[in-house]
């Protein structure tokens, strides 16, 4: 399954592996996880992280690099956990010298510079790295082992999804045997402060709903000021309007403060990755997300009436 990227990692002194915009646990995780694995087998190659990465897990887990334009033109980059270039954080990506990609994500057929090793089926990409490290049998280190660990509890919220973790509890468990630190991973997951405490509060007692039921919150800059919350943390918060009785669709539109807007929409009854796609968006069949180029409330409207419509399709 990774003949043809271990081949290419081979040729590279240099290889730079990038995340997704907006990097999550799954993402750094699987950036630090590959570069361990790469490590284990090749000692002298170069390997470098790039990106924003998950700032609450540096007290355990590695920063990221800064990394050279002179470096990024000679290496080989690996996408993770995204299904194209321009889904890349660091848009120096078009500039490296030869491309790969591992990734779980619904594929758009769009990547074609390079091998790659899509799974779909799997829950995280690090459940990929992990499968990768057990079929290469690499002596995965302790770092390693807990950035893969990381982003399996992350990308399945600790296992709450409906859906199989046989293969991901087997995974787990290689890497707990390999020394993955669950008590830090648990610490930082669980750890809180009184300003989320406010945001989770005020999405509670603000949220909408649609004519047709899809529960849904817009947060304007001006009010994400006032809560002192990023955007990207009220689009984290997106989970709180979830699993309520009778309503299978949430969303969420947080404004930047450049103006874009993030947007994640969510379900657990009819596919709603489409809904992202039409709005230059996607994802995962029921956990998607995109960027609209700014608030506008009538196109917000258009999104809900479109979720509405596969919700009215779902229902009959
Ligand atoms: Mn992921």
């Amino acid at each position: 399954m990774f003949e043809e990227i271990i081949s290419l990692i081979k040729k590279y002194d240099s290889i730079v592996i990038f995340g997704h915009i907006n990097p999550d646990g799954d993402c750094y995780g699987s950036q630090i996880g590959l570069r361990e694995i790469i490590h284990a087998l090749y000692p002298n190659k170069k390997v470098f992280i790039t990106g924003t990465g998950c700032p609450r897990f540096f007290s355990f887990l590695p920063h990221m690099d800064v990394v050279s334009d002179e470096v990024i033109k000679e290496s080989l980059a690996i996408l993770v956990d995204g299904n194209d270039l321009p889904r890349m954080e660091d848009k120096r990506v078009f500039d490296c010298a030869a491309w790969a990609k591992v990734d779980h994500h619904i594929d758009t057929n769009t990547f074609t510079e390079g091998p790659q090793v899509v799974d779909t089926n799997a829950n995280s990409c690090c459940d990929i790295l992990t499968g990768m490290a057990q079929e290469l049998g690499v002596d995965i280190s302790p770092i390693g082992a807990t950035a893969l660990l990381l982003g399996i509890i992350t990308d399945s919220a600790r296992f709450q999804f409906v859906t199989d973790y046989s293969v991901s509890f087997e995974r787990a468990k290689y890497l707990i045997d390999h020394g993955a630190d669950t008590t830090n991973i648990n610490r930082a997951l669980a750890k809180t402060d009184e300003r989320s405490l406010k945001g989770r509060g005020y999405i509670i007692t603000h949220y909408k709903k649609s004519k047709g039921g899809v529960i849904y919150i817009v947060y304007s800059k001006e009010k994400l000021h006032r809560l002192q919350l990023s955007a990207n943390a009220a689009s984290n918060n997106i989970n709180l309007l979830g699993n309520i009785e009778g309503y299978p669709i949430w969303c969420s539109f947080a404004e930047y403060d450049d103006g874009r807007v993030r947007v994640e929409i969510r379900s657990n009854g009819p596919i709603i990755q489409p809904c992202a796609a039409r709005i230059g968006g996607g994802g995962h069949a029921y956990a998607s997300g995109a960027t609209l180029p700014k608030l506008d409330y009538s196109v917000i409207d258009d999104v809900i009436a479109d979720l509405d419509r596969v919700l009215e399709e779902w229902r009959e």
